[in-house]
């Protein structure tokens, strides 16, 4: 059959499947047996892309434009209007549902439809394939009713099930008004009737799938609704079910928490967004939480619950120095979360964190992801820093490859360091490889192993015996696994070879969670 219409997006990476898309394809009612979606990744070239879309000649190419895709989707267009003009492409998505006067892109394509298009694209190219012309070329539309949508789940296929992450959402939008945030801007929270959307939870899993990430704002915003989808998956808990949830800090009443202690060690994880442990900074973006309650909450979690916690702190937010950031990150690393993530704040298109502009002469990167570069109170060479920081972390610490070796670092920064500080431990590790490494991405993991072992050594001061044991047990235990480098037997002496067990960690959990919770 004749191809009407293609949906197209460039995802991160393989493992994202686009939930947007298969929204919209899922809505698109007659249109759908003659429509196409067509996944790629940013690895994959434009050129190549435009070639495959056009070897299908559709009539309409809808495009899903998001901030790591902005600079393919520009050259994907900007490629098909050339050849094959006669095509109408429209776009939607986040990067494109805002400041749409000033992109490129928007100018080049035919119809941009800002926000939430479930429906709205489905009429458009209704009226396009009618030959109609739309009387506006910025199409923004009422917000769907989410329970005369047509649910998209079936959409994922089998392999999707098998090698993607499966996305999922019972709400959509969020009541707080943090200013660095596209979601600030919604404006109001609607759910999805919970038992329709529980019906499709369970012919996934009746399907395979395991693992499941919900893309919901806060999860733990109606008690109701979340303790209805946590008893639902915990009946199911036997399958080896792994949830990811999204959370504000300081909520969690106790009929949550009573459930959430059922669960299985490591099969629940939350992101928590902290973002900025300074009240000032908080209040400064409106980001409003209670800090008492934060650690309260991550106390409990951590002590009573098998829950995976990752954390998420934000640097270069407007007047918050270097000072303050260390000290709210030692303050959350005090809390002990399995991961935190230092993410350097971007300037998303629409957000209100533009009013701060003048006063913290905030500067921006102008190409996406629009990174701050620097601000009134934090240097770019600061900047930099944080970011190599945040690389090795993600590498040292987050990746629980380098678990007893990461012990050792962080019991010598809080302790022997000179400000007995983990941040300004991790630091000074930072900047000892940033000296040893061009570049914080790409390094072989030899060169890692090595630059680690002479850093506890030469600037820990801790014995070689001591740290060739620690990385030869990561050998053993963590992702790595294969033959140790010659140096570190040398250093232990071959006093451990012996001893050295390879882990067989809870199976049904994503690999780096579990090597958290051996
Ligand atoms: C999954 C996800 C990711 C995945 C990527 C997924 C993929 N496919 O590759 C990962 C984890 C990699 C990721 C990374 C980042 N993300 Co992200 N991510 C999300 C998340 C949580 C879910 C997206 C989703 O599925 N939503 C549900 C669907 C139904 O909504 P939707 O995608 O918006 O689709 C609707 C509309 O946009 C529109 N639409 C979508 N496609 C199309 C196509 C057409 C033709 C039309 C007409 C309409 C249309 O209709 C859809 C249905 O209503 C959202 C937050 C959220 N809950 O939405 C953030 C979000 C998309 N991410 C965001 C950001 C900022 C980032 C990061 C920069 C974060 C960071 N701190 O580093 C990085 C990017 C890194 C980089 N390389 O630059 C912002 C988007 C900003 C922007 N302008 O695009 C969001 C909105 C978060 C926020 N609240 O600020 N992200
Ligand atoms: S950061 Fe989280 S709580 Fe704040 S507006 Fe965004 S989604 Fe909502």
């Amino acid at each position: 059959m004749e191809t009407l219409v293609v949906l197209t997006t460039f995802n991160s990476r393989y493992i994202h499947a686009s939930f947007g898309l298969r929204y919209l394809y899922a809505n698109l009612a007659e249109l759908k047996p003659r429509t196409r979606l067509l996944e790629f990744t940013l690895q994959q070239n434009p050129m190549e892309v435009a070639e495959k879309i056009v070897a299908l000649n559709p009539r309409i190419v809808g495009i899903g434009v998001y901030i790591w895709n902005a600079v393919q989707s520009r050259e994907l267009v900007s490629i098909l209007k050339r050849i094959a003009p006669e095509i109408k492409i429209v776009l939607g998505g986040p990067e494109v549902s805002y400041e749409t006067e000033i992109q490129t892109i928007c100018q080049q394509a035919d119809y941009v439809i800002q926000g939430e298009s479930d429906f709205l694209f489905r009429e458009l190219c209704q009226k396009i394939l009618a030959g109609e012309q739309a009387p506006l070329k910025i199409i923004k539309g009422p917000l769907p009713d989410l329970n005369q949508l047509v649910l998209p789940y079936s959409e994922y296929t089998d392999e999707d099930l098998k090698h993607r992450v499966l996305y999922v959402e019972a709400s959509r939008g969020c009541p707080y008004k943090c200013e660095y945030c596209l979601s600030s801007l919604d404006e109001k929270v609607r759910n999805f009737e919970l038992s329709r959307f529980l019906k499709e939870m369970d012919a996934l899993i009746t399907r395979g799938a395991r693992q499941f990430k919900f893309v919901d704002r806060t999860f733990n915003l109606s008690p109701a609704i979340s303790t209805g989808i946590l008893q639902f998956f915990l009946e199911r808990m036997h399958l080896g079910l792994f949830l990811h949830f999204e959370m504000v800090p300081d909520r969690l009443p106790d009929g949550l928490k009573a459930l959430i202690e059922k669960f299985p060690f490591g099969s629940l994880q939350f992101e928590i967004g902290v973002q900025t442990w300074s009240v000032e900074t908080a209040a400064r973006v409106s980001r409003r939480q209670n800090y008492t309650k934060i650690e309260e909450n991550f106390k409990y979690l951590r002590s009573q619950t098998g829950v995976h916690l990752h954390a998420d702190l934000i640097a270069g937010l407007p007047g918050e120095p270097l000072e303050s950031f260390a000290k709210g990150f030692d303050a959350l690393a005090r809390l002990v979360p399995h991961e935190i993530q230092v993410g350097i704040l971007k300037r998303l298109r629409g957000t209100p964190i533009v009013r701060h502009d003048a006063e913290w002469a905030m500067v921006y990167d102008e190409n996406p992801p629009y990174r701050v570069l620097r601000t009134k109170v934090m240097s770019f060479e600061e900047l930099q820093s944080i970011a190599r920081f945040s690389k090795y972390l993600d590498l040292i610490a987050n990746s629980g490859n380098f678990k007893n070796a990461f012990k050792l670092i962080s019991e010598w920064a809080w302790k022997q360091h000179s400000r007995q500080s983990f941040f300004w431990g991790f630091y000074e590790l930072t900047e000892f490889m940033a000296v040893r490494h061009a570049q914080s991405f790409g390094i072989a993991l030899p060169a890692l192993v090595e630059s680690v072992f002479r850093f506890l050594v030469d600037r820990a001061g801790i014995a070689a015996v001591e740290a060739s044991e620690a990385l030869l047990q990561d050998y053993a235990f963590g992702a790595v696994r294969r033959d140790p480098p010659k140096f570190l037997l040398e250093a232990s002496g071959g006093s451990l070879v012996s001893g050295l067990v390879t882990s067989q960690s809870v199976s049904v959990l994503p690999a780096r969670q579990a090597r958290h919770l051996n």
